[in-house]
């Protein structure tokens, strides 16, 4: 979405930190006309962004920002002054440079630190609010999408703990930062390219919301100028993700859904909104409805995993052979019993901690498809298996539940709800 703002395992609690820092620097930005922050002040603070001087960087930046909007402008048919126009306040937000280092050497991943962080009672009684708040529409898309609410609603907890963080910076600057003026590390080059997509990404988006048609075929369109700007300049985290779910301007075009109706997408303001595009990137990544997300590993089975972990997020062996190599129990590759057809495909997941001594640890599970999908949202183990435990803890059974109408299952050659034992229904009368 995401894809680029969830690398690092945990951003978002640094927009918290650096928030005072960043509404003092966007304070100062010169707001050009057409240009529209409303709840930005202006006017009382006299320094400057980009205090060190380096005029030949921001040059830099100028020079480089004007191009891609000029190519931009020839490729799209947008016109050329309304973008230099909406990009006239454009800045280079220093902070948000240091946000995207990678982490120290001496840096370890620790998945018990992580857990703790994301998995606790805070976050989860919010959990619960927000599916108080929303539970009829969360049933709705659960149905209809056949991803668990319980996910939908651990994944907008994680992210911003139900919009509670979900940054402070204006995604125009963030982007154009990131895009043009990114730290110099090993991957440089290619980050750069993703914020400039990113970047495009955000101005179409932003012009669809004022009206514009894409592709610009002919004539001068009208749009509105102050719906492109307040797009341009809404908040973001650091890395440019937006809103309750935290999608990237490319997820927002390619996966967003007007959950309410309204015929606006608004992941900001609306959970609904939220909700139906959560569900929707999930499922549009291969959400296998009914599935489980992850099988635990038996005492007996953790040496074998360990031998075949290798930290590749991709489905490598079937259920039956984990189940052969002792990985994993035959009842985990039996439907009737929760688990998954022999043939699926599943993944070692290895999750290091340090224990209590401070000794290196690892975690195993078993990742299944739905664990990847997670994982689609923001490539993180961590991340995925968060999702799962935060969503097990507001309920979510983590095995199988297969449809019992066949019309619900894309048979190939399965046979499973055929011989699925029904509990006997009683037709519930009303007296
Ligand atoms: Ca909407």
């Amino acid at each position: 979405m995401i894809l680029v703002a969830h690398q690092n395992p945990i951003p978002h609690f640094m927009n918290f930190r650096v928030s005072s820092l960043t509404s003092i620097l966007l304070a100062t930005f010169i707001l050009s006309a057409c240009s529209t922050t409303p709840t930005q002040e202006v006017g009382h603070e006299k320094t400057i962004v980009n205090q060190s001087g380096d005029l030949s960087a921001d040059g830099r930046f100028s020079q480089n920002l004007s191009q891609l909007l000029a190519q931009l402008a020839q490729k799209e048919g947008i016109p050329l002054s309304t973008l230099e126009s909406s990009f006239s306040d454009a800045k280079t937000i220093p902070s948000i440079r240091k946000l995207v280092l990678p982490p120290s050497g001496s840096f370890k991943k620790n998945w018990a630190a992580y857990r703790k962080r994301f998995i606790e009672p805070i976050r989860l009684k919010a959990g619960k609010a927000f599916w108080d708040q929303n539970e009829v529409f969360l049933n709705n898309v659960a149905q209809d999408s056949g991803v668990p609410a319980e996910v939908i609603v651990a994944i907008i907890g994680i992210e911003t703990i139900y919009g509670r963080q979900t940054g402070n910076f204006r995604v125009k600057d963030v982007l154009s930062t990131l895009a043009f003026s990114y730290p110099d590390t090993p991957n440089k080059t290619a980050r750069e390219q993703l914020f400039k997509d990113q970047l495009q990404d955000l101005i179409l988006l932003c012009w669809s919301e004022a009206g514009g048609q894409l592709p610009v075929k002919s004539s001068p369109q009208s749009i509105n100028t102050f719906r492109l700007n307040a797009c341009l300049n809404q908040n973001s985290s650091y890395a440019g993700a937006i809103g309750l779910p935290q999608f990237m301007p490319s997820s927002i075009r390619s996966f967003a859904i007007d959950g309410d109706g309204d015929g606006h997408i608004d992941l900001r303001q609306s959970p609904k909104d939220a909700i139906a595009s959560v569900a929707n990137f999930l499922r549009k990544h291969g959400w296998q409805p009914g599935m489980p997300i992850y099988f635990p590993i038996p005492e007996s089975g953790l040496e074998a995993a360990r031998v075949l972990a290798d930290g590749q997020p991709q489905l490598k062996y079937t259920v039956q052979e984990l189940i052969e190599k002792g990985v994993l129990t035959k009842a985990q590759g039996d439907l009737q019993q929760g688990g998954v057809e022999p043939q699926s495909k599943a993944l070692i997941v290895d999750l290091p901690y340090l224990d209590n001594d401070g000794n290196d640890q690892v975690r195993y599970v078993v990742g299944l498809n739905n664990f990847l999908s997670i994982v689609q949202y923001n490539r993180s183990y961590f991340y995925a298996q968060s999702v799962a435990e935060f969503a097990e803890a507001l309920g979510y059974k983590n095995q199988s539940a297969v449809p019992l109408s066949t019309d619900h299952v894309t048979t190939k050659n399965s046979v499973m709800p055929k011989t699925k034992k029904l509990n006997p229904k009683k037709s519930k009368q009303k007296s």
